[in-house]
């Protein structure tokens, strides 16, 4: 995604391979002295030079084109589940934050759709504020259909699962609510660990309720969104069903679309006044501007051919009626940059 960087403004938005966009474009080109040359004149004094190109400060973002992600507080095992649904090797470990940057693997269904999964490092809370590394990484899951939101069921390392899943729904709401609003599939995980069968009965009412709270999901339930799952990651127990699961409903559910602004205006649109002309409190008239700023640096003033040629270029531009038309009299200065000289009817 590129950004023009003082206004924020989406500019492009690159998603296929090769995709190209013209965010700035070139001034035109100069033409050497030999570009003037007649048979009288084989070595002309003056030449001219190119425009000035389009300058913009450019943002660029870098967005993993997934179309599944996963989420969850550290070690709840998503490295440890793309692992075995994906031929990726990500590393996997029992300490927080094993993963520091995204994992991408493909997950082949046989004749089902394969698709793309994300791995995340670990999200925690106050991820969206900066706390943990979650928040960094959050905007490689912008584009997903849909989220695997892992949960460490038995509770392993002392909280309650069902507030983590709240707690990890937080931190993607502060991050964009469009993430928050993202189909989820609910991947409880560790299932073989001790407490983990009465902490799944606890889970299982706890979500019943809070669904039917939330209305706005309905839609997405009836795609086939909110589903639980339980597995053993780490045998891969549960898994391929969650995959085949996870292929079948994800064309339900549309990648998201950023608008793209309209591109700047380009150079000829942005110089279509060629000059602008001020009184100077001494009273020479100032001529400004990036045209004639550029035809002036390319002019040999001293050379008599050059100079005529220069002012044949002001006169075909309209300088001279616009200089009448604001009063300018015999022997008034007139000021282009560097050069000054006196005009006369
Ligand atoms: N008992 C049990 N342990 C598991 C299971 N799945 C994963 N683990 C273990 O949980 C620990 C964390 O697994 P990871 O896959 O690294 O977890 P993660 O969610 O990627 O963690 P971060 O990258 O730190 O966010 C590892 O020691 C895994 O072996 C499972 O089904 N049962
Ligand atoms: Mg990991």
């Amino acid at each position: 995604m590129i950004f023009d960087n003082k206004s924020g403004r989406l500019l492009a938005d690159l998603i296929e391979p090769g995709q190209k966009a013209t965010l700035a474009r070139g001034g035109r080109g100069g033409q050497g002295n030999q570009h003037f040359a007649t048979a009288t004149r084989q070595v002309p004094n003056f030449a001219r030079a190119g425009e000035e190109g389009q300058e913009l400060e450019l943002r660029l973002e870098l967005k993993l084109l997934a179309d599944v992600g996963l989420v969850g507080y550290p070690s709840v095992g998503k490295s440890t589940l793309l692992s075995v649904t994906t031929a990726a090797k990500p590393e996997i470990a029992e300490y927080h934050f094993t993963t520091l940057v995204p994992n991408l693997g493909v997950v082949y269904n046989g004749s089902e759709r394969s698709f793309v999964l994300a791995d995340i490092p670990g999200l925690i809370e106050g991820a969206s504020e900066g706390v943990g590394l979650g928040h960094e990484f959050l905007r490689h899951i912008e584009r997903t259909r849909l989220i695997l939101h892992v949960i460490d069921i038995s509770g392993s390392e002392g909280r309650d699962p069902f507030e983590d899943f709240l707690t990890i729904n937080r931190e993607l709401a502060q991050f964009n609510e469009s993430l928050a609003s993202r189909p989820q599939i609910l991947v409880l995980n560790k299932t073989d660990m001790p407490g983990a069968d009465e902490q799944l009965v606890i889970f299982k009412e706890k979500f019943v309720a809070w669904l039917s709270e939330h209305e706005e999901l309905t839609e997405a339930v009836e795609n086939g969104a909110y589903r639980i799952f339980e597995v053993m990651a780490a045998i891969a127990e549960g898994t391929r069903e969650l995959m085949l699961y996870t292929a079948s409903i994800l064309d339900r559910f549309p990648q998201e679309v950023f608008t793209v602004e309209e591109l700047p205006q380009d150079v000829s649109e942005q110089q279509a006044e060629p000059f602008t002309v001020s009184i100077d409190p001494d009273g020479a008239y100032n001529v400004q501007g990036a045209w004639v700023k550029n035809l002036a640096a390319s002019i040999n003033m001293t050379d008599e051919e050059s100079s005529r040629y220069f002012q044949m270029q002001l006169k075909k531009k309209g300088l001279f009626d616009k200089l009448r038309e604001m009063g300018i009299q015999d022997d008034d200065t007139v000021r282009i940059y560097d050069f000054e000289f006196d005009y006369m009817e």
